[in-house]
């Protein structure tokens, strides 16, 4: 029952002090909280996995019938040993839940809380385009069937935050790139954030669908240096108002 008893303290120990150390850790865009809960979980399952792994191979081994007739014995267990071999390997994995948990939230904190100074631009989900709306009211999108627009454009080096609506149905703004992805709603005004830290090109594809051409909802979301950007914004700004 001693045993039994340190094995707990020792698991609630444990716990706490992970979850405490995810609590701290303070990520700088989703992009690095997302791949950091990403790598733990993959760490986790291929220790679990060596470790499962080598006791099965070594018991395999170990308790191999030595002949077609040997029937082999099992040790008897005391109650606290018995109660030992249940609990502590629960409760080893419910610390890494509880760790991996701790972790989750960490990146939905991160994906959640806007950073200050961030660029707001508004996007509307049509079908079966986006429209991007920057702050001075120049606007941006892109066609599809000829290849025309910019798409989303943004400085490298400060965070944007896109305030999103929907002018028909559902739709959902997927940017692989940034690891972020929000539905957009009629009658409702849904964000998300990322952080372009270096010259890109990627592109926002729809990930709801939304009606036949929801295949052809995407766009290109270019970052690139804030002087270019400054240039790039003006001249749309000509553009609209000529
Ligand atoms: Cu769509």
């Amino acid at each position: 029952m001693k045993v039994l008893l340190a094995a707990l303290t020792g698991s609630g120990l444990i716990l706490s002090s992970v979850i405490a150390r995810a609590e701290e850790a303070a990520y700088a865009d989703p992009v690095e909280s997302w791949e950091q809960l990403w790598s733990t979980v993959l760490f986790d399952l291929w220790i679990m996995g060596i470790i499962f792994g080598a006791l099965a191979v070594h018991w395999l081994i170990k308790y191999k019938a030595k002949s077609p007739d040997d029937v082999g014995d099992s040790p008897s267990l005391s109650r606290a040993q018995m109660w030992s071999w249940a609990l502590i390997p629960a409760f080893i994995f419910m610390a890494d839940d509880f760790y991996l948990a701790a972790k989750g939230w960490t990146v939905w904190n991160t994906y959640r809380n806007v950073p200050e100074g961030a660029m707001e631009v508004k996007v509307t989900g049509n079908m079966w385009y986006w429209e991007f709306e920057y702050e001075d009211g120049t606007t941006s999108s892109y066609d599809v069937d000829g290849k025309e627009g910019d798409g989303l454009v943004v400085p490298v080096g400060t965070p944007v935050v896109l305030r999103m609506t929907s002018n028909d149905v559902i739709h959902s703004f997927g940017l692989t790139k940034y690891r972020v992805k929000e539905d957009l709603m009629p009658g409702r005004i849904t964000y998300i954030w990322f952080n372009p830290k270096e010259e890109a090109e990627s592109w926002v594809t729809c990930v709801e669908f939304c009606g036949v051409l929801h295949s052809r909802m995407y766009a290109p979301v270019k970052a690139i240096p804030q002087p270019k950007f400054d240039e790039w914004l003006q001249k749309r700004a000509e553009e609209e108002n000529a």
